[in-house]
């Protein structure tokens, strides 16, 4: 590390004390970016760096609410108002136990560099709560939302600060989340995306991010005269993004051998066909079951409390959680011959995996790169609803891949170390850049 990154870092940690995961996604994008900060002149006189790590707006409130059983709960609820440099802020909300300020400031910051790629204009936000929706049911989730909500909706709106989905937040979330805004707001605007699709809703959103995914992967692979035809793959996960990773990559031809959860992943050395795929769908997304139930119906191996990563495969897409792949966990996916990685979920590789993936000089796309997808079309959606217009499907995913392109060529640009393509520096310089030159046109902001 350079005696200025240390520096920086040192101030970063002194004054965000216990949120590692906010000074782990700091350094990630520091060693980036400061090369160029150090080489000019109007990034290093006005403190862009030091500027961009200070939240514009840390919101964070009580979120009481009451139970089946008529008993009071009280949670922690979240706004991180990170930058609103070229849109409003755009970003989603993460219900989890393991919610606190500094893993919900890491994924803010990792979003204003993401937004900034998508080549749309879009701000960085994030928000959630320490709640937990496993094992709730659908009354108090909503009692949830309701009170989450009657407090957020003070400090967002459409061209101000647009929440969306992300781990335990989907289409019932936002639901009674955007009701209970409408009812206090007296208001039906495109405030929150992510929307069920006769109210406002995008068609592909809630394929986007696995999609997109896939798609960035694709031009990866093209640069080394590959394809996803054929291809072992493991994906970690079983929500959301997972799901439609794995749909298309059946589509196009590969073969998916894993699946998880917090508990435990299911190997299903055929490859999960479309209708187990339909079968993941229905447990997951209705039942609210887990992955181990999914070995119930169909014949795989399940492995309790174990991650996918000691599986044989072609490419891995983590699209569980951050730091999801250690050290270790990445030497082992080399060692079995992995050529590509493309991140499905935020930050899942740790600073040492990182490392063993770039030592090897196998293709890894950074989530804030490889997953923007999803906010992506987020970002369509605002646009639709601000026109109040609905594209189809097939509009949706042509500008869905065209944006995946635009992003891998950016990486490309910024990225490419002699034949190696730098996909972590690629993305942290075009992100930054964009973002960099807008404070400073907009003035000490
Ligand atoms: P979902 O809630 O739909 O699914 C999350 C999945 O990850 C579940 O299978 C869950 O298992 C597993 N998981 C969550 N936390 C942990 C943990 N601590 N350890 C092990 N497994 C865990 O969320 P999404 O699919 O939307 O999000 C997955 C990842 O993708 C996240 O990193 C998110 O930030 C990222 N992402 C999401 C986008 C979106 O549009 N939804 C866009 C871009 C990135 P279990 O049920 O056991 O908790
Ligand atoms: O991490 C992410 O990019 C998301 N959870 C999606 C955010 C959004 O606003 O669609």
């Amino acid at each position: 590390m350079s005696k200025k990154i240390a520096e920086f870092m040192a101030k970063v940690i002194e004054k965000n004390p216990a949120e590692k995961e906010f000074h782990q996604a700091v350094l990630e994008v520091a060693e980036s970016v400061m090369p160029l900060i150090e080489a000019t002149p109007k990034y290093k006189n006005s403190m862009i760096l030091e500027r961009m790590v200070e939240p514009e707006r840390v919101l964070m409130f009580r979120v009481p609410w009451l139970d089946d059983k008529g008993e009071i709960q009280i949670n922690r609820g979240f706004r991180i108002e990170m930058n609103s440099a070229i849109g409003p802020y755009k970003g989603g909300l993460r219900f989890h136990p393991s919610v606190n300020l500094g893993v919900l400031k890491f994924l803010a910051f990792e979003q204003v560099f993401k937004n900034s790629l998508t080549t749309l204009p879009m701000g960085g936000g994030k928000g959630g709560s320490d709640f937990d929706p496993k094992g709730k049911s659908d009354n108090e989730v909503m009692k949830f939302c309701q009170s989450f909500m009657l407090e957020l909706c003070k400090y967002i709106g459409p061209n101000t600060d647009v929440p969306a989905g992300d781990i335990g937040v989907g289409g019932r979330e936002i639901g009674y989340m955007f009701g209970q805004y409408k009812r206090v707001r007296n208001e039906f605007t495109g405030v929150l995306t992510g929307k069920g699709l006769n109210w406002g809703g995008s068609l592909i959103r809630s394929e986007a991010t696995g999609y997109g995914c896939v798609y960035f992967v694709q031009e990866m692979l093209k640069t080394r005269g590959e394809s996803l035809k054929g291809k072992t793959c493991a994906v970690s996960g079983s929500g959301n993004v997972a799901q439609y990773t794995v749909e298309k990559l059946i589509e196009l031809g590969a073969k998916v051998v894993t699946l998880s959860d917090s508990d435990g992943f299911i190997y299903d050395a055929g490859g999960i066909d479309k209708k187990e795929l339909a079968c993941v769908l229905n447990l997951k997304n209705v039942k609210r079951a887990r992955i181990k139930d999914c070995a119930k119906e169909f014949t795989c191996k399940y492995f309790e409390k174990k991650r996918p990563w000691s599986v044989k495969c072609d490419i891995a897409f983590p699209s569980a959680t951050q730091n999801e792949i250690s050290g270790d966990d990445a030497k082992m996916l080399v060692k079995n011959g992995c050529i590509a990685i493309g991140e499905g979920a935020n930050m899942p590789t740790t600073p040492e995996g990182i490392k063993v993936f770039q030592n090897a000089k196998i293709l890894y796309a950074p989530g804030k790169a490889a997953n923007a997808g999803g906010v992506a079309t987020s970002g369509l959606e605002m646009s639709q609803n601000s026109m109040r217009l609905s594209w189809t499907r097939e509009e949706v995913d042509r500008r869905l891949h065209d944006i995946m392109i635009a992003i891998h060529e950016q990486c490309v640009k910024y990225g490419k170390e002699g034949k190696y393509i730098n996909y972590v520096k690629g993305a942290n310089l075009a992100g930054f850049i964009k973002v960099a030159d807008a404070m400073i046109d907009q003035g000490l902001v």
